[in-house]
């Protein structure tokens, strides 16, 4: 499908298509032409949109032509050749889309989730995204701030005068800055979560040599990405796989078996698995039933971890290992165990995301910006009966800046370029 838009969308169609554009939405059959030459490129359906009712806010018409490569060199070539238009950079639809006010700028950059979703999970949250939900509680919220902001300008004017107006109107501002703060704070107790979800979850498989990890790997993943021998030290290099686990996108790391050499190569192997399990969301910590003694050290949270005891096709779950909540046995030679294990994974991975309900904040962005503005909202709150109100001004006036960037209501124009740019061509 090729897009066009703008005020030269009209000439285009009708320089392929011999005919003017009609006067409402409509799609018709049309045989596209070579204005050049007038030679048939292609047969197929013209959607036209006059602004404003388009998804850029201006004239826009789509030509959905057949996808082979000769037909669309030939009606770029052809376009080309009509005065006035020009290539599309990445995402400069959104982009125009957004300066007319068709969406906030949220909704744009969730537009890119939609296309980069892998997942259902990640796709609803892309989708509520996109219908401006978080734009919407920005505005709100910034709507407020400024009424608080007015109040606050009332008891400026007011300050040479009855020092009682003035401080009648901070007993009516504290509540309604409070009130922002808050439902601010609730936004971003959400944001890891989203975050999460629209990064997916990265889960190290990592223990001593030859316990199995390459197996577990293998077996989670249903094909064989990882070498299995029975030589201690086989995997050096970590290896990537991704998965789907419950909704959410899981990126499985298979590591070098953690323990101490002189081989500089295996060494090298251990210190990138450590690191990976430091990094990881999740660190699924491999045993071996037949040799429960070698449980290497790891530096991650209890929380983070769940001890995977394999091989007990060889040996019965040990002793110490017994009656815990964070320990699952399997055995991949077997199978035995591996649904559990699949099963409890996803759990774990629904609930560092926000599978079920969804994330209101989903971008570090938004996060990094909600976070400063609800400081500024806390200073505002804590600050002393005696503060100069021009001092309490500023704070509002920071935290109101600082929401209207999520949404693009103020001095974003250096931000545009950098959240565009990530977009794919014609988006
Ligand atoms: N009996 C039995 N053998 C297993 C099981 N899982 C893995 N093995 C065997 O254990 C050996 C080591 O398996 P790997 O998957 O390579 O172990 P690893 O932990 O990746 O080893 P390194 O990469 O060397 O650290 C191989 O011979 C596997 O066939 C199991 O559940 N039962
Ligand atoms: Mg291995």
């Amino acid at each position: 499908m090729l897009r066009i838009s703008g005020p030269d969308a009209g000439a285009a169609l009708r320089a392929l298509t011999g005919r003017p554009p009609p006067p409402e939405r409509r799609a018709t059959l049309r045989t596209l032409r070579d204005p050049r030459s007038g030679e048939p490129i292609d047969r197929g359906l013209v959607v036209w949109f006059p602004a404003p009712r388009s998804y850029t806010g201006e004239d826009m018409v789509e030509l959905h032509h057949h996808a082979g490569t000769a037909v669309a060199r030939a009606l770029a070539e052809a376009l080309a050749a009509v005065p006035g238009l020009r290539p599309a950079g990445p995402g400069e639809f959104t982009r125009r889309a957004f300066l007319k006010g068709k969406l906030d700028l949220a909704a744009a950059e969730a537009v890119a989730d939609i296309i980069g979703a892998t997942t259902r999970a990640q796709l609803r949250q892309a989708l509520r995204q996109s219908e401006g939900a978080l734009g919407r509680a920005c505005a709100h919220w910034r709507e407020r701030l400024l009424e608080a902001s007015a109040l606050l300008e009332a008891e400026l004017d007011f300050a040479d005068e009855e020092a009682d107006v003035g401080h009648g109107q901070r007993e009516r501002i504290r509540p309604l800055v409070a009130d922002v703060r808050d439902e601010i704070l609730a936004a971003l107790a959400t944001a890891e979560r989203g975050e999460r979800l629209r990064e997916g979850l990265v889960v190290a498989v990592v223990g001593a040599p030859n316990v199995g990890k390459s197996s577990l790997v293998n077996r989670l993943a249903g094909r064989e990405v990882a070498i299995v021998t029975a030589v201690p030290g086989t995997t050096r290099d970590p290896i990537e796989v991704a998965l789907e686990l419950g909704g959410v996108p899981v990126t499985l790391v298979d590591t070098a078996g953690l323990r101490d050499t002189d081989d500089p190569v295996e060494r090298e192997g251990v210190a990138r698995a450590r690191a990976r399990a430091g990094a990881a969301d999740l660190c699924l910590l491999v045993v071996d039933a037949s040799r429960p003694e070698l449980v290497p050290e790891l530096a991650t949270e209890p929380e983070d971890r769940l001890v995977v005891v394999n091989k007990i096709d060889l040996a019965p779950l040990p002793e110490a290992f017994s009656g815990r909540g964070d320990v699952l046995a399997v055995s991949c030679r077997t199978g035995a165990g591996l649904d559990a294990l699949v099963e409890r994974l996803a759990l774990c991975a629904a609930e560092r995301c926000a599978g079920g309900e969804s994330a209101l904040v989903t971008r570090a962005r938004h996060r990094q910006a909600l976070e400063e503005a609800a400081a500024a909202l806390d200073r505002f709150l804590e600050a002393p009966e005696a503060v100069e109100p021009v001092l309490l001004a500023e704070e509002l006036r920071f935290a109101t800046a600082a929401i209207g960037r999520v949404s693009g209501q103020v001095d974003v124009e250096e931000l545009l370029d950098r959240i565009f740019a990530r977009f794919c061509i014609g988006k």
